[in-house]
């Protein structure tokens, strides 16, 4: 059976590969398991049908037989535990991996997503030139600590697993932003991220929806 995986009809992102559907992409490249996708609008993502399988209404989701999971985190750790490549063999080494990947979205992401709800729908606001800097230095204060951290390794710690594809997935939502210019070594290992054959392939995939449905429009 195919696995199928939601995405944006239309992703808002003009195909950048912003979506969350793309870090599931990339995992699913990793490991070679080939899927479909069912593109979805706004409306649909907020169906009963849709509910039924991601209750917060978004994308992506994951279905594999009879097993529907959300929430990417849980989906990329299920294909790595499932599928060689995204994890170490060695127990201990896998955990600090994991743990990685609880790292990304739960400690360096909620910053960089602070700072996108605030250009995004605080911009009016009378006290938004006040509040950006603060905003902008919990950023830099976790990318500092990252870089600290990665120092010259090309992976967070050992060969790349399911922590890095995690933690290049959220930092690369700073892409376009300047702030990674600071941390030469967090711009390199995105670089390297985004040099993977499979996120190269996963960046494709979703860009590829996006261009179909802009040529569906004209
Ligand atoms: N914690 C969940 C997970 O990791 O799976 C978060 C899922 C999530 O935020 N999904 C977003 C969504 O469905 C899409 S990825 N939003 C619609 C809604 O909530 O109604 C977030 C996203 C959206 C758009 C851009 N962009 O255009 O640049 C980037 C990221």
């Amino acid at each position: 059976m195919t696995i199928i995986i939601t995405a944006f009809e239309r992703s808002p992102d003009g195909g950048r590969g912003l979506a969350r559907d793309t870090r599931v992409r990339w995992a699913l490249e990793e490991v070679g398991q080939p899927y479909d996708v069912r593109p979805m609008s706004f409306a649909a993502m907020k169906e009963p049908t849709h509910l039924a399988r991601q209750p917060f209404g978004q994308i992506p989701t994951f279905e594999d037989g009879d097993l529907v999971l959300f929430e990417t985190g849980a989906i990329v750790l299920h294909l790595a535990g499932r599928h060689a490549g995204l994890l170490p063999d060695d127990a201990n080494a896998r955990a600090r991996a994991i743990a990685w990947m609880f790292a990304a979205v739960n400690t360096v992401e909620p910053p960089i997503l602070e700072r996108e709800t605030a250009r995004l729908l605080e911009r009016d606001a009378s006290w938004y030139e006040q509040r950006l800097p603060h905003v902008e230095g919990r950023v830099r204060h976790r990318l500092k600590q990252l870089s600290e951290r990665l120092a010259d390794a090309d992976w967070l710690d050992g060969a790349f697993s399911a922590g890095d594809l995690m933690m290049v997935s959220v930092l690369l939502r700073l892409k376009s932003s300047g702030m990674l210019d600071d941390y030469p070594n967090l711009a390199a290992y995105l670089a390297r991220g985004e040099a993977r054959p499979a996120y190269r392939r996963a960046f494709a995939a979703q860009r590829a929806i996006f261009t179909t449905a802009q040529k569906t429009e004209i």
